[in-house]
């Protein structure tokens, strides 16, 4: 199928194309303000953190911002965990963290190479000391190139094997939903690991067991570490597969912070069917409708790359906060 007659089934499959188009609140417009602030530093700090360590996944990191911060900032229900962690010691942090009557939600970072972006999210938040980022990549950090849960709190699943993140996350959700606990199961995907086949395995079991608490966001880039989906192995029909395995699915703008708030909250509506949320969105987003370094996968950041993308943040965060 030529790419151009693929563009516009997809067109058609779009949401918006069917008129699926929301008017918003005042009280919605100030909190996307504050949440595209937060993007905004979380990108800062990502670029620097891995501009610092000399190498990590620029363009995976910058793509997935705006949903982490949406979840952190808006939807983990960790409100209580953090206030109680918050500013307290490492080994402190991490005996909270470990305690499992603790009630909260989990988080599952499937696509690990995009791990910069939460632990910059988690500095911004003042759950972990900005400083620490400069220990990003080095040896005995805590902060590892892809997500180690027994090193560090705030992780739900060591990933970096793409495709297996789903699954931890399926057993969480199950679980939750066995024990009664009324908690949710978020879990970012890349559109390149939907390439593996335990992807669809649990894609398969979640509508089984009807795990509405259950949410994978879907970080579609169209882009893997090799290059563009299409020339690797097209998974443009992400949508509608999502759909034939009876889930229920919707596709937003993955950088629209109304768009992606509201696509969470109508998670809570609907009940019986696990959610998939397809997330469209650029790899090496900066906002604004810039790109760094071409969104690269993992480009090595020269220092004039670096100061100009830190400039357009600056004054995108200015923006935000003056509005
Ligand atoms: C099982 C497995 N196979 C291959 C890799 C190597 N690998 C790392 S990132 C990547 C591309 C992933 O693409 P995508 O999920 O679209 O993430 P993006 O790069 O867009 O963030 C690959 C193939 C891996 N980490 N795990
Ligand atoms: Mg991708």
């Amino acid at each position: 199928m030529t790419s151009s007659i693929r563009n516009t089934l997809n067109r058609i499959i779009h949401p918006s194309a069917l008129g699926g188009h929301y008017v918003y609140n005042r009280a919605e417009e100030e909190r996307a303000r504050q949440l595209n602030l937060l993007s905004a530093k979380v990108r800062l700090l990502t670029i620097d953190s891995i501009y610092r360590a000399g190498s990590g996944h620029g363009g995976t990191s910058l793509s997935i911002v705006d949903i982490i911060t949406a979840l952190l900032f808006h939807r983990l229900n960790w409100n209580k965990f953090l206030g109680d962690v918050k500013g307290k010691s490492a080994e402190d942090q991490w005996q909270h963290w470990q305690n499992p009557e603790l009630p909260r939600d989990r988080f599952v970072l499937s696509k690990g190479h995009g791990i910069p972006s939460w632990y910059a999210a988690l500095a911004v938040g003042g759950y972990i000391d900005k400083d620490e980022l400069g220990k990003l990549r080095t040896m005995d950090s805590r902060l590892q190139g892809h997500p180690e849960r027994k090193r560090f709190p705030f992780i739900d699943g060591s990933t970096g094997s793409l495709g297996q993140g789903q699954s931890v996350a399926l057993g969480y959700a199950l679980a939750n939903k066995t024990r009664g606990k009324g908690e949710k199961v978020y879990c970012i995907i890349g559109d390149g690991e939907c390439n593996e086949g335990q992807v669809w395995e649990a894609a398969m079991s979640a509508p089984k067991f009807e795990l509405d608490n259950l949410v994978y966001i879907i970080d579609f880039n169209k882009k893997q570490s090799e290059g563009d989906n299409d020339d690797v192995m097209n998974v443009e029909w992400l949508h509608s597969r999502w759909k034939v395995f009876r889930w229920h699915v919707q596709r937003i703008d993955g950088h629209d912070m109304k768009s992606l708030v509201r696509a969470l909250e109508e998670c809570d509506k609907v009940k019986g069917k696990p959610h998939a949320i397809i997330a469209d969105t650029h790899k090496g987003y900066l906002g604004g409708g810039e790109t760094f370094m071409a969104g690269g996968h993992n480009p090595v950041i020269d220092q004039e790359s670096f100061e100009k993308a830190a400039r357009f943040l600056g004054d995108l965060a200015n923006s935000y906060a003056r509005a």
